[in-house]
């Protein structure tokens, strides 16, 4: 006889964003039924999914979009009551270190208590399921590098302060009820799906636009900050592996090298010929009240345990990035000309 085996369903909070995206690729690859919570917007918000949707009347759908926050916890329980979800990946979060010092109390509800309205509905409703938190190497903060999972925390800006909350509740939870549930302490992760104003991102975008003639200034902060960039569908690779693994533990995920603000724009600029210090200018507007200076990963428990490896390091990143928004704007200048010119 055929075993009817049904498929292991996800939920994953902030599916629109860079990794909720990435993420539900890959699980769709793996055959998961995947259902994503989408916050309720005049415009939409889904372009970064759109790729992954069919017809939802159509038999075979595997992907299932809900309208929820995660300031709203009752939706949160009649969401997990009703799809009784494998496997929880809470990506939602108000990401963004700089807007944390200007939005610094809504930071904290979304990124802080949102993690605990998660887990404490998943308590509530008594499911058993895997609990992945996307925590951040923002909260190792002001202690210099090489940071792991033995590192103290000292965060450095209201973002990092409520990443460290949603971790030691993640922990307890663990520890308290016996709860599968771990951290992926992650270091920077881009792509070409990176939002537009991340460090990266604004770079590569902007090298595509000056090299097209569009821009001929790019106004920056800080460039002497050291980051460990690695690319995004890697990373939700090891976010996977680790509901995957025996026992619950939390994992740094990072790539262990170390490049500063200004080698990225070197490396970005140099790709297509160009010599960034003609372009780049400073604006104080970019600094922060309090600034993390290095954040360098060192991922040996994740590789270990997990047998999770990087593959694509900074300098590679930086070329797929320009790369793909000079793509991007090709696209648009077509998409242009078909519209309007054509007409
Ligand atoms: P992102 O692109 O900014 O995506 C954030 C997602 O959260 C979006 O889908 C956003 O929805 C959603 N969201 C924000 N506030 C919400 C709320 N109150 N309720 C429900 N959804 C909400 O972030 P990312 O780069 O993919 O990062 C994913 C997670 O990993 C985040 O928690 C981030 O803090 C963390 N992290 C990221 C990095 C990194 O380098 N990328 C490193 C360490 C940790 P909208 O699309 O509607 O805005
Ligand atoms: O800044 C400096 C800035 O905004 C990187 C988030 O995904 O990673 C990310 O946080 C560095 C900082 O990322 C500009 O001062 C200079 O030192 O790209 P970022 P982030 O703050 O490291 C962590 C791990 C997360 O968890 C977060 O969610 O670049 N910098 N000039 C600039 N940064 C920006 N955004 N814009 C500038 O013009």
């Amino acid at each position: 006889m055929v075993e009817n085996k049904s498929p292991k369903k996800a939920l994953i909070t902030g599916i629109t964003g860079q990794d909720g995206s990435y993420l539900a690729e890959l699980l769709l690859e793996k055959g998961y039924e995947v259902h994503g919570i989408i916050r309720r917007a005049s415009t939409f918000n889904t372009a970064r999914i759109d790729h992954l949707f069919s017809d939802p009347h159509e038999e075979g759908t595997k992907l299932f979009l809900h309208y929820g926050d995660l300031s709203d916890g009752s939706r949160l329980v009649t969401l997990l009551e009703s799809i009784r979800p494998d496997e929880v990946y809470n990506l939602a979060a108000q990401s963004h270190v700089r807007v944390s010092f200007d939005e610094p109390e809504y930071t904290g509800n979304s990124t802080g208590l949102g993690s605990i309205r998660l887990l404490e509905a998943i308590r509530m409703v008594g499911l058993d399921c895997r609990y992945y938190q996307a925590s951040s190497s923002e909260m190792f903060g002001a202690t210099p590098p090489p940071q792991n999972e033995d590192t103290v925390f000292y965060p450095r800006s209201p973002y990092g302060a409520a990443k460290l909350y949603s971790y030691w509740v993640t922990r307890n939870y663990r520890e308290g009820y016996g709860m599968f549930a771990v951290n992926g302490i992650l270091f920077n992760h881009e792509s070409p799906r990176r939002g537009e104003t991340f460090v990266t991102r604004k770079i590569t975008r902007a090298v595509a636009r000056i090299k097209a003639g569009m821009q001929d200034e790019l106004f920056m902060g800080n460039l002497d900050a050291v980051r460990d960039w690695g690319y995004a569908p890697e990373y939700v690779e090891a976010m996977w592996m680790m509901l995957q693994h025996d026992t619950p533990d939390d994992y740094v995920v990072s790539t262990g090298t170390d490049y500063t603000v200004r080698d990225f724009l070197q490396l970005s600029f140099e790709h297509v010929g160009l010599d960034w210090e003609k372009y780049v200018k400073f604006d104080e507007r970019y600094l922060r009240p309090t600034e993390v200076d290095a954040l360098v990963g060192d991922s040996s428990r994740a590789r270990n345990a997990l047998g999770w490896v990087p593959k694509v390091l900074t300098p590679e990143l930086a070329q797929i990035m320009v790369d793909s928004d000079i793509k991007a704007l090709e696209a648009e200048g077509t998409h242009y000309i078909d519209k309007v010119v054509k007409k």
